[in-house]
């Protein structure tokens, strides 16, 4: 066992579902979950899951937990946050180090993963003094009208491997100082990087008297997931994962009026102007399209560049895809790790052919990459595709490094290429024109909900609201205002006269 499983707390046994603190891990009844790495196939640790009746134990405390802890003055709600930043901070090497074995990203994004959680952590603290409401001029003399946030219930969290601890703590750290608690599933490809949160999380919780406020259940979707989405006591399920996950959540969600922040595929692509600085161009996309094996919700899939740099462009961009050390993500100077399992390396694979059917051409790589010692991991070769204009497979989110570049003529073309897509998550412009960079931040430029200038799609900053249009789900989460999704928002109007005036003028006296 790695040295740092054992930092983590990580056994070779581990129970899937706890209600917070070192005392609140479950018996759990549920089949065994085994934790393979990415890397070399290989068993980690396995997972006791959750079964039904254990889900009802963990929902129950984390609603027993709620009317207490939205009572819990906000700023007091925040330094709990505040403690769980600090030991985030004690666990960053061995927890980025975890999220490295069991899903694959390079140790540096691992780490990077784990500042995430940190940064949030800080604003989330913040934040808790900074849960305001407006307040508005009553047309009412004697009157005052104002808005009040308040906690709205216990929130049902379900993440995907690719993030698999950063949007626990996006969520959770604000839906915490909102006065919320929380239930997460977990993918069942990451059940071991849960495992550990929770084991971070458990002397701050047992240091602040808390049980129930953050809560893990890690199980299969017939015993976990499909009980949250149907729960009526989850007033608010937030799900990061594919458009099809999404539409399913979405719809069994509606159907009981509850509400739904989603966090889905998107398609990433970045216009390449003719007057764009090529070199800090091909960096970004470099690291957009190979950086997490082209496993973020935010890495570019697409290049729409204009036709006299086209070739400039992708000759540059082989040769750096060439150069592009793939193996052990664990290793420095390691770029690109594996794929997260064999069914995503099939993915691939399948996408590759539509390519060739559609007419594609297949510029760089499209092999399966092989790493000496490591024949059980997933490792395949970063991508590059040429592509028409109307190849299918493009449309489609494929959660892999292929980067599909098309060349354009007219900048309009290239906008409607750009949002000719059903995703609409993350988007970029390299120009030095501001005309162009304008055009692309108006109304009737990129439609998605992340628009960048000069700066890739990938790796954005937890301060602004993360989320996107379309198919990606239109929910927002981490920075600005996204708080508000998880608060119920009171309108109050109070009479201190001695009248009783009808809004609208309306006279109704006997
Ligand atoms: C995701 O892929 O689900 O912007 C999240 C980024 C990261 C978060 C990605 N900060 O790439």
């Amino acid at each position: 066992m790695y040295d740092f499983l054992k930092k983590l707390g990580i056994k070779e046994v581990n129970s899937g579902a706890s209600v917070g603190g070192e005392a609140g891990w479950l018996e759990t009844g549920g089949e065994e979950l085994i934790s393979y790495s990415p890397i070399d196939g290989k068993a980690i640790a396995s997972v006791k899951q959750a079964n039904e009746k254990d889900y009802e134990k963990v929902v129950e405390a984390a609603q027993e937990a709620f009317i207490k802890w939205r009572l819990t003055p906000a700023p007091q709600r925040g330094l709990v946050v505040r403690d769980i930043g600090y030991e985030l901070r004690r666990f960053k090497e061995p927890l980025g180090e975890l999220v490295s074995l069991e899903m694959g990203k390079i140790k540096v994004e691992g780490m990077g993963e784990v500042q995430e959680m940190i940064d949030i952590a800080d604003f989330a603290q913040g934040l808790s003094r900074q849960l305001y409401g407006l307040t508005m001029h009553s047309e009412r003399p004697g009157h005052r009208m104002y808005e009040q946030w308040h906690p709205l219930g216990v929130l049902g969290l379900v993440t995907a491997f690719n993030f698999p601890v950063a949007v626990w703590s996006w969520n959770s750290l604000i839906a915490g100082v909102c006065g919320d608690t929380v239930l997460w599933k977990p993918s069942s490809k990451t059940p071991l990087t849960a495992v550990a949160i929770m084991n971070i999380l458990a002397p701050v919780l047992d240091a602040h008297g808390l049980k129930g406020v953050f809560n893990l259940a890690i199980g299969k979707g017939s015993q976990v997931g499909e009980k949250m989405i149907n729960d009526k006591r989850l007033p608010l399920i937030s799900a990061t994962g594919s458009c099809a996950m999404g539409r399913k959540v979405g719809q069994a969600v509606a159907a009981r009026l509850g509400r739904s922040l989603l966090e889905l595929g998107g398609n990433n692509a970045i216009i390449v102007t003719e007057d764009a600085d090529l070199d800090m161009a091909i960096r970004a996309t470099l690291f957009g399209a190979v950086g997490t094996a082209g496993q973020r919700c935010t890495s570019t899939r697409r290049i729409i560049v204009h036709n006299s740099v086209k070739d400039k462009f992708i000759g540059t961009l082989a040769k750096a895809y060439a150069q592009v050390p793939i193996g052990n993500p664990l290793e420095e100077g390691v770029l690109m790790g594996p794929l997260v399992d064999q069914k995503a390396v099939d993915d691939m694979m399948a996408a590759l052919k539509r390519v060739k059917e559609g007419g594609g051409k297949i510029i760089y790589g499209g092999g399966l990459a092989s790493v000496t010692g490591l024949e059980g991991g997933f490792y395949v070769e970063p991508t590059l595709v040429e592509a028409p204009k109307d190849l299918a497979v493009m449309r489609d989110e494929t959660f892999a490094p292929i980067l599909y570049i098309v060349g354009y003529d007219e900048f309009d073309q290239a906008l409607e290429l750009h949002n000719g897509v059903d995703q609409g998550l993350s988007s970029a412009v390299f120009t030095t024109s501001l005309k162009y960079s304008e055009a692309f931040l108006s109304h009737a430029g990129s439609d998605c909900g992340i628009a960048n200038v000069n700066i890739g799609t990938s790796g954005a900053e937890i301060g602004g609201a993360f989320g996107g249009e379309k198919d990606t789900g239109g929910g927002r989460e981490s920075g600005s205002d996204a708080w508000r999704a998880y608060m119920r928002r009171q309108t109050n109007t109070i009479n201190y006269s001695s009248e009783m005036p009808l809004a609208q003028g309306i006279s109704f006296d006997l």
